[in-house]
């Protein structure tokens, strides 16, 4: 098991100018003819060997320059193709550019890893990021090889009538036995990862779209059967991301024709290729009836990604894997503003503040920590993680904090003039940054080389006789594995200080006034003190607003300020933080009564602040809802560095139940006042009284009673949406309701020719916190719904069981951990990158008690002894055991 360095980049020995492909495509196997034209790269050191990627392929034939080659004048094994260019007689391949072919047997039908060339439900589809490619044909599968493609493709015309390649069909046509033929050219250089293919039946969705030059694109979805009126949204969503991405950064599309094909089996969400995207189907089929509002702001925020990527992604690429976040965290960005833009700007912050506190700061605390911009992997498929994505992301959206709109537009139209259509790293975005803004980013740059998640500690001395504020403000990040002693970062950190009617009160240094620009206060030193001068009266702090930088913050709160902050903050985002702070202080506090085995008692003041929030009329449903949304467990876990899971768990549910009670007329008025029964609307009022009235009914199902659970039941079987039907389901089936099992058969029952709507069902089931969960997953296993070969599948229940239910996934006896291992041993084989995510679920066993830990640990090693283990599962387990 080898392991790649960012440090040992190389540029490639040999460059492909031109290849055209040839794909004979038959129901069992499929014949890959490749025709490259090959040079010696001036920028690299010449080699007699030419070294090209390849796996599960059969060779069938390799000529150079016109000459069939003899075994002595190459060498094949089970990952690469080496041809000794040296002992092809009278080529001068330093000298002149010269023609490869080869032709290659493979078996798609066969092919259950989702990578490379594959069917899904009878038609031919591709995955080709990250090294995928290399299991099509031989070539140099590596992001700064950049060529023109032409692809025919050939089969049965009554199977497959749609022949499906990047770019433009230049021609088409009929073939002898039942066979058509479709020839396609892409115009833009690509490398192989952005190659696609599909071939297949599908129903077509046609719409086009103009640009604002006036040229007319095509706009194609296709589809699976019977499922066009599925796709209306996403053609409303890409129609939107393509006029968004002109208004807000310029970017018009460039091809004449943006193609979708969605399919069930897909390892992720969906894949950028050029001109022809392939989403997994989860993210472009959406139906009020069996479409969440969630699934809905899902789909749109994907297509709008994958749209994003033309420029981000494509048109500027990647020199090598190490820079996947110079694409993804930039792209994620471009789409958490889009769709911010679509929706509420407050919102959308928190939620993607969420995703940070519960998945990527675990991950920058594990045995997986890395930067966004890694130095090492064994296998890239594990590198795709919340921290290049995510953080990324965050990464960016401080570019855009400190330059603001403005130059962090100037930045990326330098970094567009500067290397559209070549493939670049990380360090050429922000020198575009910094060219285009004459701002000094090189201590900035520490974002890209040091792991882990910095921690801010502020304290505050108010002197009332001065009106004079210090902040004393220390920063410091954690040791990650092969990090230690991390240098300061430079944290952009927004803020506020709030009067006591809730004002923002005038910001002003005493002195370096330079570390404040506007309400950015610039954080560059392990220790620093900031004076405030003119501060009228005692504040409240209103820190980190808008979560400025991805950092921990520690600030001594008391239980007064937070209330206020809850009920006051003009920064909607901390005013939600604020009640979070506020709720997780009660819970840390109910879990030290049970540690002292002391009675949980609930405190009464969180009683008026909660009822204030649930009352005010100015606030939109959506915030509400998840202001009123006690903090996710698994951001709790990331707070303290052992935990009692048994207490926190019991905290947990207790603080519900309580507020449950205390609250309970507020719940049930709230509920009626905002369930809405009668015809369905989809607009941003409607979606906000779903949001809100479902919180509703969740605290009044958590009361445990005959009436809340008619309500939730009522709510099931007259729902017209499946936003009202789903947050039913799984309000009831994670509750100890007497008749949750007929429920689940009648869902079933009424869906089960729906698979995203089965999918829900399976998950709903997996998250059930009862102690029966474990029986029933094992028995989802084996039900007709399951496919072990469906990542979606295997996410739906063993991702949901594993990721998403922490009482039943870390049961006392163990019983959780066996199973989960048992699915990665029957998985790691069929499709290891799958495999890989799920192992992921024991990264955090160092939080857990010592009885937990044996547990995990012991089921980490048995995987560690599969034999013939995947390199993408060996990587995760070996470096979790550390
Ligand atoms: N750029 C795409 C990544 C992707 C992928 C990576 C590994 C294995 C399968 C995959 N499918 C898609 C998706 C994106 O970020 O837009
Ligand atoms: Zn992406």
């Amino acid at each position: 098991i080898s392991v790649k360095y960012r440090k040992d980049y190389k540029p490639s020995a040999f460059l492909i100018n031109k290849v055209s492909l040839n794909f004979e495509l038959f129901d069992d196997y499929a014949i890959v003819t490749a025709r490259m034209m090959l040079q010696a790269n001036p920028a690299a050191e010449s080699s007699g060997a030419l070294v090209l990627d390849g796996e599960e392929l059969e060779l069938q034939g390799i000529e150079v320059a016109g000459q069939k080659l003899v075994q002595e004048q190459y060498e094949v094994d089970s990952e690469q193709l080496t041809i000794w260019l040296n002992k092809i007689d009278g080529l001068d391949y330093q000298q002149a550019s010269f023609e490869l072919v080869t032709k290659v047997k493979i078996y798609p039908a066969q092919n259950t890893s989702l990578e490379g060339l594959y069917l899904s439900s009878e038609k031919f589809c591709t995955q080709c990021e990250a090294e995928g490619f290399r299991k099509i044909t031989y070539y140099l599968d590596r992001p700064d090889v950049m060529s023109t493609f032409t692809v025919r493709i050939e089969a049965e015309k009554k199977k497959y009538p749609h022949l499906l390649s990047n770019g433009n069909q230049i021609e088409h046509g009929s073939l002898a036995n039942g066979r058509h033929y479709a020839i396609w050219q892409d115009p833009f250089r690509k490398p192989s990862y952005l190659f696609a293919l599909c071939a297949g039946d599908y129903d077509l969705l046609e719409d086009h779209f103009t640009t604002r030059s006036g040229r007319e694109i095509k706009l194609e979805i296709y589809v699976d059967k019977g499922k066009l009126e599925q796709c209306h949204h996403a053609m409303e969503s890409l129609k939107k991301s393509m006029a968004w991405d002109e208004e807000v950064f310029g970017l018009e599309y460039d091809l004449d024709i943006y193609m979708i094909v969605a399919v069930g089996d897909f390892n992720m969400g969906a894949m950028e290729n050029k001109g022809l995207n392939i989403f997994n189907t989860k993210y472009v089929l959406a139906h009020p009836e069996t479409a969440t509002d969630q699934d809905f702001e899902d789909v749109e925020a994907v297509i709008a990604h994958e749209y994003f990527h033309n420029w981000t992604g494509n048109r500027v690429t990647c020199r090598d894997w190490f820079q996947l976040s110079l694409k993804e965290g930039l792209t994620v960005f471009r789409d958490q503003q889009f769709t911010a833009d679509q929706t509420d700007h407050a919102v959308k912050r928190i939620e993607d503040v969420k995703v940070i506190r519960s998945h990527q700061f675990a991950e920058d605390a594990g045995p997986m920590a890395h930067p966004i911009r890694p130095d090492s992997y064994i296998e890239m498929n594990n590198f795709y993680t919340v921290t290049v994505y995510n953080k990324g992301a965050e990464v960016i959206r401080m570019y855009h904090t400190l330059l603001g709109t403005d130059g962090f537009r100037r930045g990326m139209d330098l970094y567009f003039e500067r290397f559209d259509g070549q493939a670049v790293t990380c360090e050429d975005f922000v020198s575009a940054m910094e060219d285009a803004n004459d701002y000094d980013l090189i201590q900035f740059r520490r974002w890209y080389s040091q792991a882990g998640t910095p921690e801010v500690t502020v304290t505050s001395e108010y002197d009332e006789l001065h009106k004079k504020l210090t902040l004393q403000i220390g920063q410091a990040c954690p040791d990650t594995p092969g990090q230690s002693n991390k240098q300061p970062f430079h944290i952009p950190l927004k803020l506020g200080l709030l009067d006591k009617d809730g004002n923002d009160l005038p910001l002003e240094l005493a002195s370096n006034k330079e570390q404040l620009t506007g309400d950015i206060l610039h954080l560059t030193e392990a220790e620093q003190t900031f004076e405030f001068v003119g501060v009228s009266h005692k504040p409240v702090l209103s820190l980190l607003r808008n979560f400025s930088a991805p950092v921990r913050l520690f600030y001594d709160y008391n239980d007064q300020e937070l209330a206020f902050l809850y009920a006051h903050d003009k920064d909607s985002f901390n005013r939600w933080e604020a009640g979070q702070r506020l709720f997780a202080r009660v819970i840390w506090q109910l879990c030290a009564e049970q540690e002292a085995g002391e009675p949980m008692q609930f405190p009464l003041h969180l009683v008026n602040a909660v009822q204030n929030l649930l009352s005010d009329e100015s606030l939109d449903g959506r915030f509400k809802a998840l202001a009123l949304t006690l903090p996710d467990i698994k951001a709790l876990i990331e707070e303290v560095e052992r935990v009692n899971l048994d207490h926190l768990i019991a905290a947990h549910d207790f603080l519900k139940r309580e507020l449950a009670k205390q609250l309970e007329m507020d719940w049930l008025v709230h509920y009626q006042a905002n369930h809405h029964v009668g015809a369905f609307k989809q607009d941003k009022a409607a979606i906000a009284k779903r949001a809100f009235a479902g919180v509703c009914l969740s605290y009044l199902v958590a009361l445990d009673k005959p009436k809340a659970y008619e309500l939730a039941v009522s709510q099931l079987v007259n729902s017209n949406n499946m936003t009202d039907a789903e947050t039913a389901l799984q309000l009831l089936m994670h509750s100890n309701y007497s008749q949750k099992e007929q429920i689940a058969d009648d869902f079933y029952r009424k869906w089960q020719n729906e698979e995203l709507v089965v999918n829900k069902w399976l998950s709903a089931q997996a998250t059930d916190p009862t102690d029966s969960t474990i029986e029933r997953v094992k028995g989802l296993i084996e039900h007709p719904a399951f496919d072990i070969k469906n990542p979606n599948k295997v996410r739906s229940v063993v991702g949901a069981f594993a990721g998403s239910n922490l009482p039943q996934f870390h049961r006392n006896d163990g019983k959780g951990y066996v199973f989960l291992a048992e699915q990665i041993k029957q998985l790691y084989s069929v499709n290891p990158q799958t495999a890989a995510r799920l192992t992921g679920a024991f990264n955090r066993w160092k939080k857990f008690d010592d009885e937990r830990q044996r547990l995990m640990c012991e089921q980490l090693q048995g995987i560690l002894q599969l034999p013939d283990l995947s390199k993408d599962v060996y990587e995760i387990a070996s470096k979790a055991l550390g």
